[in-house]
């Protein structure tokens, strides 16, 4: 079967502007060719993140009637809490309004300056909150991840050699935790398999390491391990999430992806002192530690949201292969793209895409923004404008991957709504040539993906 057809039916729509090629090109330029300040209004089809973009369930708008929005102890907290031990089977639960919050918390409370955190490639926000935190991030996964050809079946592994090279630099006093996440969004939305699991488990308890995992797309990472991952093929996805989770001692978590809300996020651990600890900064950054910056019906919707995402295996199979579905109409044509295709978006290759771009004028935020211009699709940078800039040295990291994510939200778009992105973006391939490089008219210091603006060279 080509396209695995949708486990739900639609019971509302959300109608959206067409628009020509001349407002396209006009917008964008306005924008500062940056597709993160384009309007909304003016998009056709929403590709630029899988954040806080999914279409939510009869069953969760009921429950956001079911709110209790009381200051303190809301029995959606509670409910959720239950959610949470029970999905994926952490002992104590900090609600948080979303992922960066329980990044912040964790990074304050754990790290110190002049620590290493080892990670399987980074992501922006935890990054961030690391550095914010005085410590730095040590890339710790495979190299065939940083090789948008290599077919390896799990390109979001450690590389344990990397991790011993790491203790045996700086010792495991300096090494807060190791972070772990699932379907490495950097690298392409690659799974870490559990074989990998046990063995950073072996190496963490051999050094006196914690291990904290990135939770956000844990429910994509488990149906990779359920379809490749020799003896896993009778297991369903629901206990194989819990099976990932028991390698590790806690987790951040944006609710807004694998959660399927728009808004939420958690900070979960085994370790009462560390729960503790985290209670007392929630109520300093976020709000009481039943709520977290969250309403209580927010609370209800991430609980029941959670509990779908598990409940049986055919909306997590139609959510891969979906995306999987759109990365084979652009292999088909010969457009070059990271595979294996990963759980939640297809990443252009902006390199091998526009070769006569260099790194230093931004090919991958070139190329989102063509994408806009010819088919009102919006997509977003995952190369040198996102790695940001080298603390000590000043200059950008010009990171091996160069990409343009096209990032399915999920739940919300149709087979014809990717055939026609997919035939959008292969027009633009086949005038690859005509795309000129871009250079940085604003810069922000920090996370300047989101905000930055550019113009044409040449
Ligand atoms: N990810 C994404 O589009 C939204 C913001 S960055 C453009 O992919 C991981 C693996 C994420 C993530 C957000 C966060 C932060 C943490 N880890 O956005 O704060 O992909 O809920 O989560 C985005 P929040």
């Amino acid at each position: 079967m080509k396209y695995v057809p949708e486990p739900f039916r639609i019971k509302t729509v959300e109608p959206i502007k067409m628009t020509t090629r001349e407002f396209r090109q006009d917008a964008i330029r306005e924008a500062g060719y940056n597709t993160f300040l384009l309007k909304s209004e003016d998009v056709y089809i929403d590709l630029l993140t899988d954040s806080g973009t999914n279409a939510m369930s009869d069953a969760q708008w009921a429950a956001l009637q079911l709110g209790d929005e009381a200051y303190a102890g809301s029995r959606n907290f509670y409910d959720l809490e239950r959610t949470i031990q029970e999905v994926y089977g952490y002992k104590h639960v900090v609600p948080t309004h979303q992922g960066r919050a329980a990044e912040h918390i964790m990074s304050r409370l754990l790290i110190k300056p002049g620590d290493f955190v080892p990670g399987n490639m980074y992501f922006t926000t935890t990054r961030l909150h690391q550095e914010l935190a005085g410590g730095t991030f040590n890339d710790a996964i495979i190299d065939e991840a940083h090789d948008p050809s290599c077919t390896h079946p799990f390109k979001g592994n450690f590389d344990v050699k990397k991790l011993q090279a790491l203790v045996d630099k700086v010792g495991p006093k300096r090494i807060p935790y190791i972070s772990a996440a699932t379907c490495v969004n950097m690298a392409g939305g690659q799974p870490i398999s559990i074989a990998n699991l046990h063995e950073l488990r072996a190496f963490a308890d051999k050094h006196g390491l914690k291990i904290m995992l990135d939770n956000t797309r844990t429910v994509e990472n488990a149906y990779f391990i359920q379809k490749r991952e020799a003896g896993f093929a009778n297991k369903s996805v629901k206990q194989i999430v819990r099976e990932i989770c028991s390698f590790t001692d806690g987790c951040t978590s944006s609710a807004k992806k694998d959660g399927l809300v728009n808004i939420g996020g958690f900070l979960a651990t085994n370790d009462e002192d560390f729960f503790v600890a985290s209670k007392e900064q929630v109520v300093i950054y976020e709000g009481l530690h039943t709520y977290g910056g969250l309403a209580g019906r927010d609370m209800a919707a991430m609980a029941q949201g959670i509990r779908e995402s598990v409940a049986n295996d055919d909306y997590i199979k139609y959510r891969v292969e979906q995306v999987n579905f759109f990365g084979d109409l652009l292999s088909a044509a010969g457009v070059p793209h990271v595979v294996p295709h990963g759980g939640h978006a297809i990443f252009l290759d902006a390199r091998a895409f526009l070769p006569h771009i260099d790194q230093e004028q931004f090919p991958a935020q070139a190329l989102a923004a063509e994408i806009y211009v010819e088919t009102g699709v919006r997509a977003m940078e995952r190369g040198n404008v996102s790695a940001g800039r080298n603390k000590e040295t000043g200059q950008n990291y010009r990171p091996k991957l160069e990409l343009v994510r096209l990032t399915i939200p999920r739940r919300v778009y149709t087979q014809s709504h990717l055939e026609y992105a997919a035939e959008g973006i292969i027009n633009v391939f086949q005038k690859r040539d005509c795309v000129k490089g871009l250079r940085f008219t604003f810069e922000p210091s920090a996370l300047r993906f989101f905000q930055a603006r550019f113009e044409t060279v040449g």
